[in-house]
């Protein structure tokens, strides 16, 4: 068996973890996990949640012949950091100096790490037109995992002989609870409920470009003293690094939500290295791949 990509095209972790793939050229099947599907998500399907306890996408499963090992190396990872981190982590993949690597840290604790949902994720993915379908969203997922429950619950009673369906039962009982905290936490700040602090839409995504402006800074004056005349420099230094992988994957979501003219396009000068890293991130291979020309068969 070689490597399966669990995911769908524009999920956001599922993005990250194809760029990350196609940076390092790992050969993968793609192969599509529905969590769209209103009426059936695919995440709560019982052999996938077998796959991946928290039910989500993406997941790499499978096995790789990595050179220099005499046998091939089976892996089951369900989480995109991880999955970015082992792509980065395999013998063909450059090797990055240490303040490459700290940085590119740096980068990637504060994305994944604390309160990422609120800063990158759902405060980024709500302007006022969406506050409706994200909450619809969150509720057809509290359904399904109810629904779900209730099934494996009747399952239990009537002995059905499946050895780990109080393991499926937690996990859809985690999912339930999950989206509750998700709608606890987030519906009574959703617009028109912004703050200063963490406004919404582009606003939210205006702040980020700030932050990124003055990262690139850093970065081009980091290639600077690693490589004195290099022409190129990525998010964390001279070197292409998992921390270009989530700022693409976060990019596009800006692209999706048509921040893209408004920030980057002509005659906005706001942000110029944003601008400028965001041309070369597009052209480059691994984006074309993971993104631009990515279809799965369905
Ligand atoms: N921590 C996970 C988060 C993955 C995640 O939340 N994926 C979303 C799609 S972008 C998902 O599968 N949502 C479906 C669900 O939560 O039921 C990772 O980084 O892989």
């Amino acid at each position: 068996m070689a490597l399966n990509l669990y995911n769908i095209t524009h999920s956001y972790f599922s993005i990250i973890a194809r760029i990350a793939l196609a940076e390092i050229s790992i050969p993968y099947t793609p192969v599509l996990v529905n969590i769209l599907n209103k009426s059936h998500p695919a995440q709560f399907e019982e052999d996938y949640i077998r796959l991946n306890p928290a039910g989500t996408v993406p997941s790499l499963v499978g096995s790789i012949v990595v050179p220099g090992e005499a046998q091939p190396r089976e892996i089951a990872l369900t989480e995109s950091r991880d999955i970015v981190e082992w792509c980065f982590s395999l013998p063909t993949a450059p090797r990055l100096p240490d303040q490459v690597r700290d940085a590119s840290d740096i980068v990637m604790e504060r994305f994944y790490g604390g309160n990422w949902d609120y800063i990158f994720g759902v405060g980024l993915a709500a302007p006022d037109k969406e506050r409706e379908a994200l909450v619809a969203k969150w509720r057809d997922r509290e359904t399904a995992a109810i629904t779900k429950i209730e099934e494996t619950e009747r399952k239990i009673a009537a002995g059905a002989g499946v050895s780990d369906l109080e393991e499926l039962l937690e996990r859809y009982r985690r999912k339930k609870d999950q989206n509750a905290e998700r709608i606890a936490l987030y519906l009574p700040s959703l617009p028109p409920n912004p703050t200063a602090e963490f406004p919404f839409g582009l606003d939210r995504a205006k702040l980020l470009c700030s932050e990124f402006e003055a990262d690139l800074k850093a970065a081009e004056s980091l290639a600077n003293e690693l490589q004195p005349g290099v022409c190129e420099f990525w998010f964390a230094g001279p070197v292409f690094c998992p921390a270009d992988v989530v700022i693409a994957a976060l990019l596009t979501r800006f692209r999706v939500y048509g921040y893209e003219g408004v920030l980057f396009g002509p005659g906005t000068s706001g942000y110029p290295y944003l601008t400028n890293y965001w041309a070369r991130l597009k052209a480059r291979r691994s984006y074309i791949n993971a993104v631009t020309d990515f279809k799965m068969d369905t």
